[in-house]
């Protein structure tokens, strides 16, 4: 009963050598990536009953502070991407050390009055930055999006080095970070702020794209919604058909179907919002380039068309349109709301960036659940490393090797929950937080740069 760290990932049994791809082992680069919420000390006090069960020392900041920094430092982590890390406690305590012990820091608070936020950072010996973007998912124009949420999305380029001679560059990595809203009612709002970052990691790959570079992706952080249910099978699958389910379902935290609560329908934010069902952004630009697209004809984007197509003017039939029956006769008023939106929508949510989990959320031997946070209320899996992985080759046509992508080649195992009640629940005298960190290592294929 305790972590151990588990070689070869999902991938370990295939009997595929992967020195046959790649004879020159000088061009993999391994790199560790850890995900952790480090319990923001402000909202430990704000929920002290959650936190019955504990020792009131293993509460204090001063004896959780030391204990994260030693769980850093074991691991050593290329990449490390916390969550919520409070503002003061980062300036004083955390990014010092952090620095001294070679990461490059990127921090970005939630907005309003909230006092802790993200940080993701690096190993500045072995990545170099080439963008950082910081989001903010509170959006005054946009009812929806009222929550103080926040994500950071950066572009980094592994480096090798020799000495101080850099010996060769490889394809870039986009890391991106965050902590969904915890409200378990308000699966819509979570939704929402996946579809920025998604919408964000799709331009920074574009962007990549752009230059013939194909940028891999790490996607982690607290996502408050459990393993298989809606926002997390939009995060693998790439799909979520949403129509007519609980808002509180999308998460999975808890069943609340005996409450009263709203279902979704389409449109899920207005599309002033930039961001498409497809987790893209619309830029005016784009649509001022489809709308040229066709060789100087001019046209009207699939948006505007729909917003036109219950204007007034469109729902009287003509006097002098022939009558048939069930065809022209049928008065746009006389279809239910539900039907409208139902015809005028696809009910889909979507994006383009290939993720999977590193972990499998079961533990191997006992087929226990894995779990990720504890506290009196809840055990549950709500953090996440996920990665755009290599695909086999045998997926493809024989000849096609696949260049790109990421491949799992060892992570730290979780634990269940009867295990950690056994040692009294978390936060205790060995983890600091009430989550467990993640921790992944990866092998990039530097020669498909
Ligand atoms: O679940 V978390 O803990 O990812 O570990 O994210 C939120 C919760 C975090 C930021 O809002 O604060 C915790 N009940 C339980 N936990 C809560 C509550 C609550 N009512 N409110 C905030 N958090």
């Amino acid at each position: 009963m305790w972590r151990v760290w588990e070689e070869g990932g999902e991938s370990s049994t295939a009997a595929e050598p992967f020195q046959s791809f790649c004879p020159d082992k000088t061009a993999l680069f391994d790199f560790t990536v850890m995900s952790y919420n480090i319990l923001a000390q402000d909202l430990l006090e704000a929920n002290q009953g959650l936190y019955t069960h504990c020792p009131l020392e293993v509460l204090e900041w001063s004896y959780r502070c030391p204990l994260l920094l030693e769980e850093i430092l074991k691991w050593a982590p290329d990449i490390l991407c916390l969550q919520e890390v409070q503002e003061n406690h980062y300036k004083e305590d955390l990014h010092p050390v952090l620095s001294q012990m070679g990461y490059t820091c990127v921090y970005k608070r939630r907005t309003g009055t909230k006092t802790d936020g993200c940080a993701t950072c690096y190993r500045g010996d072995r990545f170099s930055e080439r963008s950082v973007s910081l989001l903010e998912f509170f959006r005054p124009e946009t009812e929806l999006l009222d929550r103080d949420n926040v994500g950071i999305v950066l572009l980094l380029q592994p480096v090798v080095t020799q000495g101080s001679e850099v010996k060769a560059k490889g394809p870039p990595l986009c890391v991106a970070n965050t902590h969904l809203l915890f409200n378990p009612r308000r699966g819509d709002v979570k939704l929402a702020q996946l579809a920025i970052m998604l919408a964000e990691i799709d331009s920074v790959v574009k962007s990549c794209e752009a230059r013939g570079e194909r940028c891999n992706v790490v996607l982690c952080g607290d996502f408050n919604s459990v393993p298989n249910m809606p926002l997390y099978q939009l995060i693998t699958t790439g799909q979520l058909f949403y129509r007519g389910l609980g808002a509180w379902m999308i998460s999975g935290q808890e069943d609340l179907s005996h409450k009263a609560h709203h279902r979704l329908f389409a449109p899920l934010w207005p599309s002033s919002l930039g961001i498409t069902e497809n987790c893209q952004y619309t830029t005016g630009k784009e649509t001022f380039e489809s709308q040229r697209q066709e060789s100087g004809k001019l046209q009207y984007t699939h948006d505007f068309l729909l917003q036109r197509r219950f204007c007034p003017a469109a729902c009287v039939r003509p006097l002098d349109m022939e009558l048939i029956p069930g065809v022209t006769d049928i008065t746009p008023g006389a279809v239910t709301q539900l039907e409208h939106t139902a015809e005028r929508f696809r009910h889909t949510l979507s994006h383009g960036v290939d993720l999977q989990s590193a972990y499998t959320h079961i533990l191997p031997g006992s087929g226990h659940s894995e779990v990720t946070t504890l506290h009196s209320e809840v055990g549950a899996t709500v953090d996440y490393i996920f990665y755009s992985p290599k695909h086999d080759s045998s997926d493809h046509k024989a000849g096609h090797l696949v260049s790109g992508g990421l491949k799992l080649i060892g992570r730290l195992s979780l634990l269940s929950e009867a295990d950690l009640w056994s040692m009294n629940g978390l936060p205790n005298h060995i983890f600091p937080s009430d989550h467990l960190s993640l921790l992944a290592k990866f092998q990039l294929d530097l020669s498909a740069a």
